[in-house]
């Protein structure tokens, strides 16, 4: 397997929490390593990461993800009790959908290019919709019925490979996370774990390549 992905790719950094955790071999394709245009020959949507399987793409972490859990079953990333399991999900989705997918740069760049909207501006958009969703996991994780060291478990799965690369994203962009004790306990432990420690951007071999 190849993942097509770059250091600075939040969705591409679950897709590569997640190989480890499954221990699966695969080769890391920084995209910028590719001839101009071949990667959007491959992923007609042209957004980051795409896993290539055998000379097949699957686009979209999510999908991804999918895959790589029915493919190898072996570790679960997924809690086995199926209503855990669908929280697992839930909180993934949360951060993929309404968190991730609204503020990553092309929305920002969009708000800033297309609708004139100011820097600050821009800045609140992205931090109305972080602390919504960071307060929303935060509560998620304080209703469970087991206080876990991970998110829905003993060990990292689904929605841990969400959180971790959503906290730095959100650091990066300048949240303030401080308020979300449960999260920062569970990023702790996650960074804690090659798994987690060798899929962040510092960690990749195209680190800070434009
Ligand atoms: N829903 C997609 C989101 C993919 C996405 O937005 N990727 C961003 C980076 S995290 C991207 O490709 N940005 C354009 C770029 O980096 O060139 C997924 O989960 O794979």
């Amino acid at each position: 397997m190849r993942l097509l992905s770059r250091w600075q790719n939040s969705a591409g950094e679950r897709v590569r929490i997640a190989l480890r955790l499954k221990n699966l071999q695969f080769t890391y394709v920084p995209v910028s390593s590719l001839a101009p245009g071949e990667y959007n020959s491959l992923n007609p949507q042209g957004l980051l990461p795409a896993l290539d399987v055998g000379g097949r793409i699957i686009a979209q972490s999510s999908a991804i993800l999918d895959y790589l859990e029915e493919t190898y079953p072996e570790p679960s990333l997924l809690p086995s009790e199926p209503i855990t399991r669908a929280q697992a999900r839930a909180f993934g989705a949360l951060i993929a959908s309404e968190m991730h997918a609204i503020t990553v740069q092309r929305v920002r760049r969009f708000l800033q290019d297309e609708l004139a909207v100011d820097e600050t501006g821009v800045t609140r958009w992205v931090r109305n919709w972080m602390a919504l969703g960071f307060e929303a996991l935060e509560a998620t994780l304080a209703q469970r019925t087991s206080q876990w060291p991970f998110c829905f478990g003993d060990e990292p799965g689904w929605a841990d490979l969400h959180l971790v690369p959503q906290m730095s994203t959100a650091r990066r962009l300048g949240c303030e996370l401080a308020a979300y004790p449960l999260l920062l306990a569970v990023e702790d432990r996650c960074n804690r774990l090659d798994a987690f420690r060798l899929s962040q951007p510092e960690a990749q071999p195209d680190f800070l390549v434009p």
